[in-house]
């Protein structure tokens, strides 16, 4: 009874839906007055919406600000792919939680400290030849001045460089044009050394710089022991970039209190940022990194201090390395064009972006022909001299990227802070030329590849300091903005806010997606920071148990649905460590790992090997099992850790008596599960009749689908030996387990097969033309789903074949459709209508859709064979 009240509410749903049906035009409209949406803004979800299974054509890696990760999101959707763990643990990925990771954390510990929190600020992708070759990502924390490497491959943080002689870090991190060095700026004057120095001796005693910190871009490690550091005046350096073509073998850094105000606001004196802004200008740093790090090779030009090599401002300004032009007040941005030829600097309390030339700046130092020299004796460029023009922008500009058309149009962005705009103007002219509202005020933007040798237009995001009333009301704390605009119009167009609950973004970087090349799965064994076979590998059927003095070893397997050790037992008070390798190939199938109360999480991907150590110290019985939703029998993937203290006696417990099954039944249950096994087979040989018959072999993602479905059911014939042997053996009870072993491989073997051919299907049924497409949807739409199943009989009959059932198919199933009472009395009808207890309904369509759903049957027909 209740199933037929069900299939009638099905089609007065559907008939519902069909009288609506009309056209999609006017539910478009329906839904556009009920959202108040307007032309504008549908076509802004045109431009971003990816329709399921969709990708996008740019990935952007932002800051993640205080959280102290990497956040990855796609370019035009936003939507947010991953989170990386950097200088600040991860649950998920088990980043700080197993021993591998946590090795790579303890690597940012400074001076003995272990830090737990990071700011990140600028991400940078390394660079070939002045273009982003998708290898490596580098990112800064300032708090705490440390470097990171992001392998793309896998988007795992492989190093933590710690800076040695900074205390705080802004302008870092910035590729050299071939990646051979990563610049990193200090930020807030400090000693060089770890010892206290008065503040009234800033001047002689704190120190600004940049390191140059060496690359290997083949293994994509920072080298410490050839890195450097450029000692600079303690003027708070900020931002920097690389010079790249006819400026190439330079660094560029500003700066803002060239007034080396020290503060003390609580001794009566102004604080900070009035002294920091009380000179007209600042200074720009310049300076020719590549001849310095020849210089630095060389004992005699270096100081050795924390162990690192700092070339003082006295051997730079002797060799002609470092100098100074003034920029306007309180600069933020520095900004190389494509080609290397014009540095453009934006002045935070200045309306101007300043525009300087390279070649005048390389002419004036050719002819020494200087403005004077700053108090440490480094030569000051003269300003006009060297501009090429100055635009008045707005308020508060900060930073820059480049479009496509900079060569012959200059064309450039600028993020205005205070007039929270994104301003397009043309730095060859100093002309602006389009002004963006954003909301609101805006650090950074981020343009697609934007300060590279072959910037790609299309979008900026708009990196936003506050959300205000952008979103829901979620408490006083507000989620981050970013905000993606359209370039390519003559007007640019705002498209889409994505919050982010992360972090400052601070800054961005977007490469196209088609330059990354990641990996599916991991070689067998390896671990994911090294990149080399982990000492804990382990094979199907090497699992053990090795004690060691006090230290125990697991060396454990993960694979679809079991952990193997289930059990295993230690003393309270051992160190235990257990090895993991997920034996999975199949794409996706990661495993997770954790122990009750002991604070240790791991993620296994396919192919990966973790560790994770800890010291049982408490007594208990404490589960482990595995995190991730793996499979049907995820919740069975677990085993028990038991830690008994050596010193005390245990009791054994009075053992419970339990009615036992007699051995007919127990006989009844085994022929049960051999039956079930046989017929679960039975589905999945149809299942792989299909798949051959269809040549899978020739669709890469179906053939990995049905290898790892092979796979499972490789496993079968161990299981079925055990099953007999146990029969053998008289022991029915341990004989159906393994049979049950068998159904769980053949469930496995069958989820992955049908998941195959419902992909293998998709590839090879014929494409619909744009009737039969209408059709579909009409019949989608139109209800007839509540009944029908193509290639089933179900609440009403099968659809395959129906326009052959009949003589003059077409015209006796249109005129059925259109109106069905009035062949109610057709034998052939009637005796459905019997069959099924349910008449065809009038589901009102229109004459067009029939004939649209007609085609659509025809289409089934053609590809009756895949139902
Ligand atoms: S900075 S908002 Cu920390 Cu890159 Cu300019
Ligand atoms: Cu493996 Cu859940």
């Amino acid at each position: 009874m209740k199933s037929i009240v069900k299939r009638l509410s099905l089609i007065a749903i559907g008939a519902m839906v069909g009288v609506t049906l009309g056209s999609a035009s006017t539910e478009l409209e329906k839904v556009m007055k009920e959202r108040g949406l307007s032309q504008q803004d549908l076509l802004a979800a045109a431009k971003t919406y990816t329709p399921s299974g969709g990708r996008d054509k740019y990935i952007v890696f932002s800051s993640g600000g205080q959280s102290g990760q990497v956040i990855v999101y796609g370019v035009p959707s936003m939507r947010i792919l991953k989170y990386i763990g950097v200088f600040t643990p991860e649950p998920w990925q088990g980043w700080g939680y197993d021993d591998d990771t946590k090795k790579i954390l303890a690597e940012g510990n400074i001076r003995g400290k272990k830090i737990t929190w990071g700011d990140t600020h600028h991400p940078a992708i390394s660079e070939t030849d002045g273009v982003y070759d998708g290898k490596w990502l580098a990112i800064n924390d300032k708090a705490n001045p440390r470097l990171a490497i992001i392998d793309l491959s896998d988007f795992v943080t492989k190093q933590i460089v710690v800076n040695p002689v900074f205390k705080s870090d802004h302008g870092g991190a910035f590729f050299t044009p071939n990646s051979e060095y990563i610049i990193e700026a200090c930020q807030y004057g400090a000693p060089f050394d770890n010892n206290y120095h008065p503040i009234e001796e800033y001047k002689e005693t704190y120190r600004g710089g940049v390191t140059m910190w060496k690359f290997d871009h083949d293994k994509g490690r920072i080298q410490p022991d050839k890195s450097f550091t450029i000692e600079m005046p303690p003027y708070m350096q900020d931002l920097s970039d690389a010079g790249k073509e006819v400026s190439y073998g330079w660094g560029f850094t500003n700066s803002f209190n060239s007034e080396m105000y020290t503060g003390g606001i609580e001794k009566g004196l102004p604080p900070f940022e009035a002294g920091m802004s009380r000179n007209d200008t600042d200074f720009l740093h310049i300076y020719n990194w590549k001849k310095l790090a020849k210089l630095a090779k060389d004992d005699k030009n270096v100081k050795i201090i924390n162990n690192h090599r700092v070339v003082p401002i006295d051997v730079a300004v002797k060799n002609d390395a470092l100098f100074l032009i003034p920029e306007p007040k309180s600069p933020h941005g520095v900004d190389v064009s494509p080609d290397g030829k014009y540095i453009v600097v934006c002045g935070k309390l200045d309306t101007h972006a300043t525009v300087y030339s390279w070649e005048k700046i390389q002419k004036l130092i050719k002819n020494k022909d200087f403005a004077g020299k700053d108090p440490y004796g480094i030569p000051i460029i003269d300003m006009k001299k060297a501009a090429h023009c100055q635009a008045e922008l707005g308020l508060g500009p900060l930073h820059s990227q480049y479009g496509p058309n900079w060569k012959d149009k200059g064309e450039i962005y600028t993020s205005l802070y205070v007039d929270s705009q994104v301003a397009r103007w043309n730095y060859l002219t100093c002309k602006v030329e389009d002004k963006q509202n954003v909301n609101y005020n805006i650090g950074h933007l981020c343009g697609m590849e934007g300060k590279t040798r072959d910037p790609q237009g299309e979008y900026i995001i708009a990196l936003n300091k506050l959300a205000i009333d952008r979103f829901n009301e979620i408490g006083p704390l507000h989620p981050q903005n970013h905000q993606l605009i359209d370039i390519r119009g003559k007007k640019m167009q705002l498209l889409y806010d994505m919050p982010l609950p992360l972090g400052e973004p601070h800054q961005a970087v977007a490469i196209r997606a088609s330059k990354l090349h990641t990996k599916v799965r991991y070689k067998m064994g390896t671990s994911a920071f090294t990149g080399n076979t982990h000492e804990g590998k382990t094979l199907a059927g090497q699992e053990k148990i090795v004690r060691k003095g006090n230290h125990v070893f697991v060396y454990g397997t993960m694979v679809r649905s079991h952990i193997n050790p289930e059990h295993v037992t230690v003393n309270k008070g051992d160190t235990v460590t257990f090895y993991l390798t997920n034996l999975e190939r199949a794409e996706d199938e990661t495993h997770g790992f954790t122990i009750d109360i002991y604070n240790v999480h791991t993620s296994l991907e396919p192919g990966k090997t973790v560790s994770v150590t800890f010291k049982a110290d408490m007594e208990g019985v404490f589960p482990y099992y595995c995190t991730e939703f793996c499979s049907a029998l995820h919740l069975e993937m677990m085993g028990y850790l038991l830690v008994k203290d050596p010193n005390k006696k245990y009791t054994a417990a009075a053992k419970l008596k339990m009615a036992k099954m007699t051995p007919q039944q127990l006989k009844a249950e085994y022929d049960k599960t051999v039956a079930t096994n046989k017929a679960t087979d039975a589905v999945i040989q149809s299942v792989v009749k299909f798949l051959k018959d269809n040549h899978f072999e020739k669709y890469p993602t179906v053939k990995n689908l049905v290898t790892d479905a092979l796979d499972q059911y490789g496993k079968i014939p161990e299981q079925k030996k055990k099953s007999d042997e146990a029969v053998k053996a008289g022991d029915l009870e341990k004989a159906i387990l393994f049979e049950n072993m068998i159904w769980q491989y053949m469930v496995k073997t069958a989820d992955v097969g049908i998941r195959a051919k419902d992909l293998l299907v998709k590839k090879i049924a014929s494409p619909m033309n744009e009737a039969q497409k209408r059709g579909h949807e009409a019949y989608l739409e139109g209800g007839c789903t509540g009944c029908h199943v193509i290639g089933k009989v179900s609440s009403g009959p099968d659809l395959v074949g129906v326009l052959s059932r009949h003589k003059d198919g077409e015209k006796w199933v249109k005129e059925f459709i259109l109106d069905p009472e009035s062949k109610y009395k057709d034998p052939y009808v009637e005796s459905m209508i019997n069959y099924f207890n349910l008449r065809m309904p009038n589901q009102g369509m229109s004459e067009k859709q029939v004939e649209d759903i007609i085609e659509y049957l025809k289409w089934v027909d053609k590809n009756a064979n895949l139902f």
